[in-house]
């Protein structure tokens, strides 16, 4: 906290972002944002499967104007895109989470906060205003602190839960121990003394290895929890259709097929590859999302045209808060935004709803050249 304010500055292209900022974090703090799982395996899976796809474009499509508007469940928003729910963003900037949501209100773009934020849920809710927000929720270890989480977020005004489902336990992260930042009681969050992360790791007992606090779930939570709020649920950290018809059929309204920013099972496949076989799953029953390794406007394009609804931005929006605070953040989502109606004028897509499948085609095989 307390770095150099850079938001009168000029803010630098989307690919030089993550490298302005690297050095002026803490380590620890930098390690923790920027680490993945075990060797980072599924960190770079994310990137590299974007590189996959090329972009068919169409020209001299009338396009006159392009409208990135569109519907997240039910709530209109001015782009297709999302903040994705992260920890800890006092650890980053002062303005913290405050900060990025009144920078997404403004945007008009949704902006879902963690369990485990800096700020209380209810400050965050005040800052949005009218903005669309909605609830990360890390089960607790006492169901009576997770209802009371998921009541008090209906309360403020959030339009639904997002239950993230990838972290019984948080994973092995070499770069996190380099670096010596733990996720543990010790970092103060603004929900309450009560409100706890994820046991960190298996503790050996014997011959066998046992989780710190219960982490025992299956998918009658979901049942469970809607006895409690009438807010719709998304779940996230879905990897495969098997998961995806669990959760329609115990109604949630949206998934974001996630595999956590490759921060827990190190070598689980890439999210843009899960994707069409979960968009293929689910049908129109739920609304699908995508998050990991979305950075530039065409990654966006290309998620949509394979189906997913929304993506959302994790790192990106850290990298920008520690730029310059609200500001910077701002400043991130209109150049994303940006990028996107640029990179849909080219490609000759008027609209949200214009962005079909016909848009993008598999990058053919790099195998050796045929004689
Ligand atoms: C996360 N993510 C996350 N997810 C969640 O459900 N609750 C949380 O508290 C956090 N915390 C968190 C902290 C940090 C520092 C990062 C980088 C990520 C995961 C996040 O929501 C999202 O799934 C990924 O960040 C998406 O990948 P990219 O955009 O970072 O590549
Ligand atoms: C993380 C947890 C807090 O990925 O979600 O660091």
């Amino acid at each position: 906290v307390g770095m150099s304010d850079d938001s009168e500055g000029e803010f630098p292209p989307l690919s030089d972002l993550e490298r302005s900022v690297a050095d002026r974090l803490p380590p620890r703090i930098w390690s923790y944002i920027a680490g993945g799982a075990g060797e980072e395996r599924t960190v770079e899976a994310n990137r590299s499967a974007f590189r996959r796809w090329a972009l068919k474009p169409r020209v001299w499509a009338n396009v006159t104007t392009v409208d990135l508007g569109t519907r997240l469940l039910g709530a209109p928003v001015e782009a297709p895109f999302f903040i994705a729910p992260t920890a800890y963003h006092g650890e980053i900037h002062p303005d913290a989470e405050p900060g990025v949501a009144r920078a997404a209100a403004a945007a008009g773009v949704v902006a879902a906060f963690s369990t485990l934020s800096s700020a209380s849920l209810e400050t965050i809710a005040a800052a949005s205003g009218g903005g669309v927000r909605w609830f990360q929720l890390y089960l607790q270890p006492r169901f009576s602190v997770t209802r009371s989480l998921v009541e008090r977020a209906e309360h403020a005004g959030y339009a639904a839960i997002v239950i993230t489902a990838d972290v019984p336990v948080l994973a092995v992260r070499d770069r996190q121990a380099r670096g010596g930042f733990a996720i543990d009681g010790s970092v103060p969050v603004g929900n309450g003394a009560d409100v706890m992360p994820p046991p960190r790791a298996s503790e050996r007992e014997g011959s066998r290895y046992r989780l710190r606090a219960p982490a025992e779930t299956d998918w009658d939570i979901l049942d469970r929890l809607s006895g409690v709020t009438r807010l719709p649920f998304v779940v996230k950290g879905v990897l495969s259709a098997e998961d995806e018809r669990l959760a329609v059929e115990h109604a949630a309204a949206g998934v974001i097929v996630s595999n956590h920013g490759g921060r827990q099972l190190d070598g689980a496949r890439a999210s843009l590859d899960a994707l069409p076989e979960v968009v293929a799953a689910v049908g129109e029953r739920a609304e699908v999302y995508l998050d990991g390794g979305v950075r530039r406007g065409i990654d966006v394009l290309i998620s949509l045209a394979l189906g997913a609804r929304a993506v959302g931005l994790g790192r990106p929006v850290l990298w920008a808060l520690a730029h310059g605070g609200a500001p910077s953040v701002a400043r991130y989502l209109a150049a994303l935004g940006a990028e996107l109606a640029s990179a849909m004028e080219l490609a000759g897509r008027r609209s949200i709803a214009e962005i079909d499948r016909a848009l993008v085609v598999p990058v053919p095989d790099q195998g050796p050249a045929s004689p």
